[in-house]
């Protein structure tokens, strides 16, 4: 397995339930180092930009509305294999079909309040980091 880096968010509902440090104990108790972080309260342009893969999506509106009501925490992961094992440890979308011990079936409310965000591909891992971080901001320790 490679080292790898992905981008997660801890979403509006996660940041209001004061699970940041909650959902950042789990990552780096897989291993996973944080090599990036900072709050951000996003404009609707922003998360509009940010989902723009899901523009044709039903939920793509309420969706952009519900990441614009309130801060976010985001943060790049670090470590092997770095983006699946994030969407391991968050589970499936659907807190109802999550795995028991993920972040989403552990803690999230509903489909889409549903905690965190977590880059699909190494891909995507790279754009959404770009979205948020210049490479200066990035202190990677495991090398
Ligand atoms: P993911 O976050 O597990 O990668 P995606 O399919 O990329 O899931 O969807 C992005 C986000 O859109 C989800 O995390 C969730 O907040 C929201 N979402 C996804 N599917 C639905 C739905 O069917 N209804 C409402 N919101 C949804
Ligand atoms: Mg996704």
């Amino acid at each position: 397995m490679a080292l790898e880096r992905t981008l997660s968010i801890v979403k509006p509902d996660g940041v209001q339930k004061n699970l940041i440090g909650e959902v950042c104990r789990r990552f780096e108790s897989a291993g996973l180092s944080i090599v990036a972080a900072r709050m951000r309260h996003l404009t609707l342009a922003e998360a509009e930009g940010f989902y723009a893969v899901h523009k044709a999506r039903p939920f793509y509106n309420d969706l952009c509305k519900y990441m614009t009501s309130g801060p976010v925490f985001v943060q790049v992961l670090e470590g092997e294999g770095a983006v699946a094992r994030n969407r391991e440890i968050m589970g499936a979308t659907d807190p109802k079909k999550a795995d028991t011990g993920t972040i989403r079936a552990d803690l999230a409310a509903s489909i889409e309040e549903n905690v965190v965000h977590g880059s699909d591909s190494a891909e995507n891992a790279a754009q959404e980091i770009a979205y948020f971080f210049s490479v200066t901001e990035l202190y990677p320790r495991t090398r």
